[in-house]
């Protein structure tokens, strides 16, 4: 971390001199210093008895002092819960994979309790056999891993008349990222044989789940064989109910909406279905009232995730981290910058690691806070050259009719105090 700040700047060892000396100061913080604190001197409780045996949990849950980092949903926006949304804590979370128990959930008709034992999988349509698979089959096929961002088309669409919601986690939150075990598609299809298809240029397939709303979306065949998988584990052990157990497609980079959960059926067809969700939904209505019709792929997205107003600063000026998360359902994020001044100058950031396809990247900027208002923004370039663009640029070309892919730059208001606030800037 001292490798980040200038000579200007403290020293690690000047750094906690100033915090102790800082958190002294006012009344609501411990007070830390090196003889007087009895965290330091006493022996404490937790050192006098023992803790629980391995057994206590055989499967465990977070700490209880983690509780608030839930997933959340916003009453006022769907009229029940069982078609509805709810959002990751982005705001509490760091590197880039998303803990299944809060990764967000997106329901039609509710998340289904399907049994490994009832699960079926048929591929029909222009195949030279149609098939149907059992779990247990698809475990013998050759698998893959992959780790790739889920996002839903709706992610920011509440921003686009103005700022709305007051937490990263309502905001940027319909999103997860998840390393997946399964099976290409590609595998599958061509097990059932596409020769009967004939010229696969041109040709769809349509999927559907096992739940009541189905969800069935069409998708080209050049996306079904390139990298869409058919997936039963995510981060390591079997998808969670919420997510699709005991198998769903993962769709990379294309919205949320076509990674069907509960897998039943891939249909090959010469043409698109059209279905509800393709077509009254899930499409962007522009300015003079036509729609956007196949907008499958997200664009490079990013946001700041801390300081956010659900993580505000508390620790007083000096040294900062701000940190956020980035993507692009086009390929790998190459690049993030961050404005403190609200896009007037920009940073580049420290991507933690590479960006890799359709995947987050989590990026940092090691500031000295002077204490001053700031006005933060985040920034994303991808590997094809795209920059995420202002929500006025996004305005100019989409209107205020969308609900879908919202991917403008997010800004915070940060004040003196550290308190967070969503705004826009004009
Ligand atoms: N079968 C089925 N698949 C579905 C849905 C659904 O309601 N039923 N919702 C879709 C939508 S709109 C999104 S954004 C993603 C959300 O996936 P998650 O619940 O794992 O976050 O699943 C998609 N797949
Ligand atoms: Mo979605």
């Amino acid at each position: 971390m001292a490798n980040n700040f200038s000579n200007k700047k403290p020293s690690r060892r000047q750094f906690l001199a100033g915090a102790a000396a800082l958190s002294a100061g006012s009344a609501a913080a411990g007070s830390v210093s090196a003889s007087g604190d009895p965290l330091i001197t006493e022996v404490q409780e937790w050192a006098q008895i023992t803790g629980d045996g391995v057994d206590a949990t055989p499967y465990g849950l977070p700490i209880e002092f983690e509780k608030d980092v839930v997933r959340r949903n916003v009453g006022w926006l769907t009229a029940d819960t069982i078609s509805s949304i709810n959002f990751t804590p982005i705001h509490a979370l760091d590197g880039t994979i998303t803990p299944q128990g809060c990764a967000f959930e997106r329901h039609h008709s509710g998340a289904i309790e399907l049994r490994k034992q009832d699960y079926r999988l048929m591929i029909n349509g222009l195949v030279d056999q149609e098939l149907i698979f059992t779990y247990e089959d698809l475990e013998r096929f050759p698998r893959e891993q992959h780790v790739y961002f889920c996002e839903c088309a709706a992610n920011t669409g509440m921003e686009w008349a103005g700022a709305q919601l007051n937490g990263v986690q309502f905001t940027h939150g319909m999103i997860h990222n998840m390393e997946y075990t399964g099976v290409p598609l590609r595998t599958l299809l061509n097990e059932a044989g596409l020769n009967a298809a004939g010229d696969l240029k041109g040709k769809w397939i349509f999927v559907e789940g096992a739940d009541a709303s189905s969800n069935g979306r069409s998708i080209p065949m050049e996306k079904a064989l390139d990298d869409v998988l058919v997936a039963f584990k995510a981060n390591g052990e079997a998808l969670r109910k919420e997510h699709g157990y005991p198998v769903r497609l993962v769709v990379p980079g294309w919205e949320g909406n076509m990674w069907v959960k509960w897998l039943r059926r891939v249909e090959v067809l010469d043409k698109p279905v059209e279905s509800r969700e393709e077509t009254s939904k899930y499409t962007d209505t522009l300015a003079d009232g036509t729609s956007r019709k196949w907008t499958w792929a997200m664009d490079a997205k990013s946001v700041v995730t801390s300081p956010s107003p659900q993580a505000p600063v508390t620790h007083g000026k000096g040294p900062l981290v701000i940190s956020g998360l980035a993507w692009s359902g086009r390929g790998a994020v190459s690049r993030v910058d961050v404005s403190l001044d609200g896009g007037k100058n920009w940073h580049e950031a420290r991507l933690a690691k590479p960006g890799t396809k359709m995947a987050l990247a989590r990026f940092y900027l090691d500031i000295e806070w002077n204490g001053e208002e700031m006005f933060l923004q985040s920034r994303a370039h991808d590997e094809t050259g795209y920059v995420q663009p202002t929500k006025e640029e996004l305005r100019e070309v989409r209107g205020l009719n969308s609900i879908y892919h919202n991917n403008c730059i997010q800004t915070w208001w940060v004040n003196s105090a550290g308190e967070v606030e969503n705004v826009e800037i004009s």
